[in-house]
């Protein structure tokens, strides 16, 4: 792991979607085809559910370590550490890991952090319930986009009771805590969270002001996207692309080290029930059988996906040949 020594140059070309206005579903699904990737404003998600839910989690994890760990391991849920995933995947990154549908016991976190339980979940339930309304209305935007019928054919996913979504809170600290960096690396990049696709059908991220995250455009570059804490950047998920037949790209995306400011992010991954079929929506495909990709559940692509490497492509296995 090495430091991020170069001066960034922020891409400012990253789509601008402005939710109050009616337009937007067109720029959306512009932005999911050229990008899989945009920058929300005009979000009504309240300021307050935010900034509770960030002072909460920036409490936790400037606990010590020896008291982090008791709320580990992440397995998927719960504290980690530098590890990613359980294929031998590490980045300069601490996070928490919870399941938004099913219940969640807060009471690891609620012990380490000297409060009643009910404060955390609460804290993540207002958070999260604003989160995946908005969501749902750019699901909702997007298929109007598309002109599909009924609109809800991607937000009735996260709506569902069982609906297999989860809620990410990652702390990359500032790279100068590294031990032991030394003079002999050439490549410049400390890596906090390592390029991959979601494999959810929505992301939606909200970070403090400390740039890090960049994504892949299609040219094969890499860019940096500027900070915005008041704003909410979306990415298209691989069950998306999918769902689309591949008209909409799930976007690689990665999360670089700062060499002074720790970045704070929360990300919601909305996902459908474990027993759903993905697959592309017979209006998006041209013939019947025109479907680039073979039947599977969620299950599937889910435990399929918990087995590869970060970087892997992991919807080359349900590709059709
Ligand atoms: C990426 C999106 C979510 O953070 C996550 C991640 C999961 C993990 O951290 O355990 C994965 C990663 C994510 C994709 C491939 C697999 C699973 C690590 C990994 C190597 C919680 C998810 O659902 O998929």
């Amino acid at each position: 792991m090495v430091i991020l020594s170069k001066q960034t140059s922020f891409f400012n070309g990253v789509p601008l979607i402005d939710l109050s206005k009616p337009d937007s579903k067109n720029l959306i699904v512009n932005a999911c085809e050229e990008f899989g990737f945009f920058k929300i404003i005009n979000h009504d998600v309240p300021m307050e559910f935010i900034s509770k839910l960030e002072s909460e989690a920036i409490k936790f994890f400037s606990s010590p370590l020896s008291e982090k760990l008791k709320a580990g391991p992440a397995d998927p849920f719960g504290y980690g550490n530098k590890q990613i995933g359980t294929n031998g995947d590490f980045g300069w990154v601490e996070h928490i890991l919870v399941s938004t549908n099913s219940e969640f016991n807060y009471q690891k976190f609620a012990s380490i952090l000297g409060v009643n339980p009910e404060n955390i979940r609460a804290a993540v339930n207002d958070y999260v319930s604003a989160v995946k309304k908005m969501s749902c209305d750019i699901l909702e935007m997007l298929a109007e986009g598309l002109n599909i019928h009924p609109k809800n054919v991607f937000s009735k996913l996260l709506m569902d009771e069982n609906s297999d979504s989860v809620f990410r809170v990652n702390h990359y600290p500032p790279c100068s805590e590294i031990e032991g960096l030394n003079d002999n690396n050439n490549n410049n990049d400390l890596i906090g969270f390592g390029e991959h696709t979601d494999p959810q059908i929505i992301s939606i991220l909200r970070s403090n002001n400390t740039s890090g995250l960049q994504i892949l455009l299609k040219d094969g570059h890499w860019i940096s996207v500027p900070p915005d804490e008041h704003s909410f950047f979306v990415n298209v998920g691989d069950s998306l692309q999918v769902m689309t037949n591949g008209r909409f790209k799930s976007v690689k995306h990665r999360v670089l080290a700062n060499s002074v400011k720790s970045r704070l992010s929360m990300i919601y991954f909305g996902g459908p029930p474990l027993s759903e079929k993905i697959a592309p929506l017979a209006s998006l495909m041209e013939g019947e059988d025109s479907s680039l990709y073979k039947e599977f559940t969620w299950f599937e692509y889910k435990k399929s996906a918990y087995k590869t490497r970060l970087a892997d492509n992991r919807l080359i296995l349900f590709e059709k040949i």
